[in-house]
């Protein structure tokens, strides 16, 4: 798939609501560097819009959207190749995440499992911006007139309602106009899950620091995380068959196959019959090989925020410069007098 997309715009997007961890990493930050090198046209934006759906402390906030961007270069994302900004600096995602909450219909957008998920059981009190989320999200896509968007599993339904926002636009008005995306959706690290509960996505914001494994956690602490990581009291399994209903196991060998660039059979193939004390010591070294030298570099770039904030303000720039033309037609085809 990625090399066949050269010629196609990629868009992708990741919140700055707490430190980016190893499955971001390797279900999104790996993957958009693959794209950028297979030479398509990317953008990748730090949606620190969608991150006040929840409460962010401010002084947080900001912190959080300057280690994204540190991250995002750390791991490879060449800001002379791809551009990368924070969405607040580019108006056009709220201006046309309106027109796009006119679009979408209260049914399609209370079935999104995200919401459900993060609103929990007080929904009455959860922030109607939870709710439109994924309005804002398709605004993000759309106002670039993106074709491919690379995203972890948990985002596939957004993405399909994206496609079902882009489609009932052009029926309205009766254009073809926004285009229907393709959701990159590939390999065995699209879905990382927790590492104290095999069931549940590992996740920044999950209020367990031992869930997840950040990238900017040392060495020791990397350690610490996968000798603490859940696990059952079986050997490790070496067949697909013995995995289904073992969550933990499964996940710690899809992480493992996932930092070696190897498939979950192979992993089964070295390990399956042993314990996991062993398994876990190895597992703890290929995610320190991975995770340190963007640590590293995070970290030095993370001492200059003004060039940091500078990036981030040319990226949007660049980024602006698309998606107002395109903001500004579809004004024009809903009707809306503008300049
Ligand atoms: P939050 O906890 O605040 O909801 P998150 O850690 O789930 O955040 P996002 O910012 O929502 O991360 O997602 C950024 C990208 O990382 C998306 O493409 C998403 O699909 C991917 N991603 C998030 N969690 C995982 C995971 N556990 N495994 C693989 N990919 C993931
Ligand atoms: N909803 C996504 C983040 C996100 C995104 C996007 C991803 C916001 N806008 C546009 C791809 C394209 C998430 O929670 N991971």
């Amino acid at each position: 798939m990625l090399n066949t997309i050269s010629s196609q715009r990629i868009f992708s997007g990741i919140q700055p609501s707490g430190k980016l961890t190893i499955a971001n990493y390797l279900g999104a930050l790996k993957p958009f560097v693959e794209l950028q090198q297979s030479g398509a046209e990317c953008i990748y934006c730090i949606v620190d819009l969608h991150a006040i759906t929840v409460w962010q402390d401010p002084t947080e906030l900001k912190h959080s959207t300057r280690l994204a961007a540190a991250c995002f270069i750390a791991s490879g994302i060449d800001v002379n190749k791809s551009i990368l900004f924070n969405q607040s600096q580019v108006s056009a995602h709220a201006e046309l995440a309106w027109i796009f909450n006119c679009v979408s219909r209260l049914g399609w957008l209370g079935r999104m499992t995200q919401f459900k998920e993060k609103a929990g059981s007080n929904r009455e009190n959860s922030s109607v911006g939870l709710f439109v989320y994924p309005a804002l999200m398709a605004a993000d896509i759309l106002a670039y007139h993106a074709t491919h968007v690379p995203v972890g599993e948990d985002q596939k339904q957004h993405l399909e309602l994206t496609r079902d926002i882009a489609i009932k636009f052009n029926n309205d008005f009766g254009v073809d106009f926004f285009p229907v995306i393709e959701p990159i959706i590939e390999g065995v690290a699209t879905r990382i899950m927790s590492l104290r509960d095999g069931t549940k996505k590992m996740s920044k914001s999950d209020p367990s620091d031992l869930s997840r494994i950040n990238l900017t956690d040392d060495k020791d602490t990397i350690v610490k995380k996968i000798r603490r990581a859940k696990t059952d009291s079986y050997p490790i399994p070496s067949h697909e068959a013995e995995i289904s209903n073992r969550p933990e196991a499964k996940n710690l060998i899809n992480l493992y196959a996932a930092l070696s660039d190897t498939t979950r059979d192979s992993v089964m193939q070295q390990f399956g019959g042993k314990g996991f004390s062993e398994f876990k010591d190895q597992l703890a070294e290929l995610a320190i090989e991975c995770v340190s030298p963007v640590t590293h570099e995070v970290n030095r770039l993370m001492d200059d925020n003004t060039e940091l904030d500078r990036i981030l303000a040319t990226g949007a720039d660049k980024a602006a410069i698309i998606a107002r033309p395109i903001v500004k037609k579809t004004y024009e085809i809903v009707g809306l007098l503008s300049q």
